[in-house]
């Protein structure tokens, strides 16, 4: 491999480029200037109303503002375990089982897109370790199978049929790595040390691209270098998806991740691709069944972990995550407030991978999960997982069309649109020129502005007063409110009765939903 018209890029150098960068001037900008950003650091000193203060500053990144705005995403979980029916695999399957002879990653697009999806993940290694592209730095992938002669290539499929069909990229990388395991790589106690990144190997004919040095352990630097072949070699990645899990590796066999480093490659390859959920751009919504809290922060106390890995200061499943008690709550362990809103991850099945006796759960459900999500200022990830044959099944494809369709005649034509509207400091006042039958109202505040919303009421004017019709808390990038029985009026109010600072409401739309078609 021709290095030297390569670009090197060093851990000190790479920070520029990296989640570094934002800490480093998060924390100048904060200090001297007292600028917003999208991380404050906060100390143990911090009075209650200096916490709240700092809260008010925190900002989304432009990557942050532009994932959030995709609403409805998707995980498709397939590999080995599609074929064994395990949920965990063990990482020493035969490769021969994966053999998707009917493979159609158009039709999982098409699925997708008509139900109302933006971005798709797909899992290109699950704790298995077991890849869907050919890699050069592990046997256990579909290069080893017989499927397509070993020269199938899932992710190459996925990727060049999602953007056909207009819908981003997402992989789902898997920390734990149970082949890596048996093979002594992961868990073998290697110190960090420096790893130049891509690691050649034998007959390697990419051509030139950067090259990094970067601390790691051996499976570190393995990780780097299936991240390289990912993010090189597969079109631009919308969202890089780390998960937590250990999968069947032994408790004790731990491997302390090369976050830092991992990161710092993510950023250069692909800076505008989302690092999630064990990443600093999204937080897990803390449960596997799809909701957000009632009220749910995007500005939450963090702290740092070992290699710059980013952690909640509270409990995942703490009930709340940014409130003033829950700023209070995490002061002794928190180092910084940083913007790090919620997704909100369910499969449409029990399981995450297919079997055949499970069934899509209903259009209830989903409507349902779609309102404790989207409609919580959360961004909802869908998991559809592709069957044995390498097709989503056709029950699961009508339920994505029939979910959409819901959610269309949900919030049908917004009735506040051409209406006489007038606004002052967390005010805005529709009238509609007649009166109107509303069930549902949706808001947003323009996340540009930070999150700033405690409470708010809903008011309607109704014989010569205003008058509450319903009332919440946060409001974030989206807030969705279901009337138990429409309400008919011809002047409606969106109030806010607490903020952090006059907040920007960008979004304030109310629709009748057609109960007839349920
Ligand atoms: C978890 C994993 O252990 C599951 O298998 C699944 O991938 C889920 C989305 O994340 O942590």
């Amino acid at each position: 491999m021709a290095v030297s018209r390569r670009l090197f890029v060093t851990a000190a150098a790479a920070l520029v480029a990296s989640s570094g960068t934002s800490v480093a001037l998060a924390s100048a900008a904060s200090a001297s200037s007292g600028e917003p950003w999208y991380r404050i650091p906060v100390s143990p000193d911090d009075s209650p109303d200096e916490l709240v203060r700092k809260a008010s500053r925190v900002r989304p990144t432009e990557r942050q503002i532009a994932w959030q705005a995709l609403e409805r995403t998707a995980f498709l979980h397939f590999g080995v375990n599609t074929f064994t029916g395990l949920e965990w695999g063990t990482g020493d399957e035969d490769p021969d089982v994966f053999q998707p002879v009917g493979l159609d990653t158009d039709q999982w697009a098409r699925a997708l897109r008509d139900g109302g999806f933006k971005l798709a993940i797909l899992t290109v290694k699950h704790h298995d370790g077991f890849v869907l592209y050919p890699s050069r730095y592990t046997k256990h992938s579909v290069a080893s199978s017989s499927w397509q002669g070993g020269q199938g290539d899932v992710l190459r499929s996925f990727a060049d049929s999602m953007r056909r069909h207009g819908l981003k990229v997402g992989v789902y990388i898997s920390p734990a790595d149970e082949n890596q395991y048996l093979h002594g790589v992961y868990a073998n106690g290697s110190a960090r040390s420096e790893h130049t990144i891509p690691t050649p190997v034998p007959g390697d004919d990419r051509p030139d691209g950067p090259t990094f040095t970067l601390p790691a352990t051996d499976y570190g630097a393995h990780m780097l270098d299936q991240l390289y072949e990912v993010l090189t070699e597969y079109g631009p990645v919308d969202e890089v998806w780390f998960d937590g899990a250990q999968g069947r590796i032994p408790p004790d066999k731990v491997e302390t991740y090369d976050w830092d480093s991992w990161y710092t490659l993510i950023r250069t390859l692909a800076p505008d691709a989302t690092v999630a959920v064990s990443g600093p751009d999204v937080r897990w919504v803390g449960n596997e069944g799809g909701l957000a809290r009632e009220n749910e922060w995007s500005v939450v106390p963090v702290q740092e972990k070992a290699n710059g890995r980013m952690d909640f200061a509270l409990s995942y499943d703490a009930p709340d995550m940014g409130g003033r008690d829950a700023l209070v709550a995490a002061q002794p362990v928190a180092d910084h407030l940083q913007w790090w809103p919620a997704e909100a991850d369910v499969s449409i099945r029990d399981g995450w991978f297919y079997h055949a006796d499970q069934q899509p759960k209903s259009v209830q459900q989903l409507t349902d999960i779609y309102f404790g999500s989207v409609g919580r200022n959360a961004v909802l990830l869908l998991n559809v997982p592709p069957d044995d044959r390498g097709l989503l099944p056709a029950a699961d494809v009508t339920r994505l069309r029939e979910f959409r369709e819901r959610v269309d005649r949900e919030l049908p034509e917004d009735l506040a649109r051409g209406a006489h509207i007038t606004r002052s400091t967390g005010t805005i006042t529709a009238d509609l020129g007649t009166p109107r039958e509303v069930n549902r109202i949706r808001l947003a505040e323009d996340i540009r502005h930070g999150q700033q919303v405690e409470t708010f009421v809903i008011e309607t004017h109704t014989g010569g007063a205003w008058r509450q019709v319903t009332s919440a808390g946060t409001i974030g990038a989206s807030r969705i409110l279901l009337l138990p029985t429409p309400v008919s009026s011809q002047r409606w109010r969106l109030r806010v009765t607490t903020a952090r600072r006059p907040p920007r409401l960008s979004v304030f739309t109310l629709h009748r939903s057609h109960p007839e078609i349920f």
